[in-house]
């Protein structure tokens, strides 16, 4: 049997790895913050599952910062495969705090790094690191190669900690991977993200909960995939022969008025009855032009989005609708 530790194991991402590990017959060690509740919600239904599952999933509250006791829960459990998931991850929270984005993001990622090399027997290691890296980027679309080049604390951080897993790869010899990540949705986001922000508005507007959705720019693109897919993609990326970074995307931009657009319009409403420009929701400075290039994955991963960019907003919005009944009814 396989083992596992996985770092941001109660959000998005993690809960759907923690999902596709458990199902493939791995022992799960999720590292959750010590402060934080004592449910993971996205997690609950794991760890109420059948005796099996219950068995292969723990939990551990551990500070990232807290070397001494990374170090003994590695030695303990002993992990094939380490998924470095957790991170400060909301861009325009970084120019707030861009201190905490760096000590979580980027030394949060070393830490990690340098308990992995303390192992007697290293495990592979993955880092999600983001297209944030890429900032303003001097071509289009981005792959491997693209010269990082951030205009946020919070690309910054994850560049630094990229440049820093591709070093113990190239420096140390350990089997360290960047899973470069575009953005990547699903009903497990959460709301301060413009996407689930859309879609649960949407959804409560039409039920008459909620009157107006305020945003900031909604002519901002991105390169929006399907999170299960990308969770997919690490799994696979941590499988091969030799360690390498790999760009996770969908090759297609859009904007957020689409997302707009496709939600409202599902519920039979026209977006711009209720959207409202609220400048605290702008950034100092906003990537443009974000469109990964997924050829290394489709190559060497057997790699591609499952699902299209129409129906991962529509399973949201229906998700949110669903939800948003069950609260008005109680
Ligand atoms: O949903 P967002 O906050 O995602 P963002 O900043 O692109 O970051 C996400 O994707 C990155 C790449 O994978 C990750 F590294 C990162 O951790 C995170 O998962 O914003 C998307 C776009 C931006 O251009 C933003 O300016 O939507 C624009 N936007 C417009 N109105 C808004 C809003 N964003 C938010 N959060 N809230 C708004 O009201």
């Amino acid at each position: 049997m396989k083992r596992a530790i996985v770092t941001g194991i109660s959000g998005q991402d993690g809960s759907y790895l923690a999902e596709l590990l458990l199902s493939l017959g791995y022992e799960v060690h999720g590292i959750v913050r010590r402060n934080s509740p004592a449910t993971h919600r996205l997690i609950d239904h794991l760890l109420a599952a059948p005796e099996l599952d219950r068995r292969r999933l723990y939990l551990h509250s551990i500070d990232l910062q807290n070397v001494p006791a990374l170090t003994d829960l590695f030695a303990s459990v002993l992990p094939d495969e380490v998924y470095h998931l957790a991170g400060q991850s909301h861009v325009g929270l970084s120019f707030g705090d861009p201190v905490a984005t760096c000590e979580f993001t980027a030394m949060g990622t070393l830490r990690m790094l340098e308990v992995a090399r303390s192992c007697k027997s290293a495990p592979r290691l993955l880092h999600t690191s983001s297209s944030e890296i890429f900032g303003a980027p001097s071509q289009v679309p981005q792959d491997e190669a693209t010269p990082h080049n951030p205009v946020s604390p919070y690309g910054v951080a994850k560049s630094f900690a990229t440049n820093m897993v591709r070093i113990y790869r190239e420096s140390f010899e350990q089997f360290t991977c960047n899973a470069i990540c575009f953005n990547h949705e699903s009903p497990r986001r959460r709301r301060t993200f413009v996407t689930r922000k859309i879609t649960q508005a949407a959804a409560r507007i039409k039920l008459g909960l909620e009157s107006k959705l305020a945003l900031g720019n909604v002519d901002a693109q991105r390169d929006w995939g399907y999170a299960p897919d990308y969770v997919r993609g690490f799994h696979a990326l941590l499988q091969q022969d030799e360690p390498t970074d790999c760009v996770f995307a969908t090759g297609r931009l859009h904007r957020v008025r689409d997302w707009l657009e496709i939600a409202f319009g599902y519920l039979d409403l026209d977006w711009e009855d209720y959207v409202v420009f609220d400048p605290q929701f702008t950034r100092k400075a906003d990537p443009a032009l974000l469109v990964g290039s997924t050829e290394r994955a489709r190559v060497r991963l057997d790699w591609s989005p499952s699902v299209s960019f129409e129906s991962m907003v529509v399973q949201m919005v229906e998700h949110d609708l669903q939800i948003q009944r069950v609260r008005r009814a109680s």
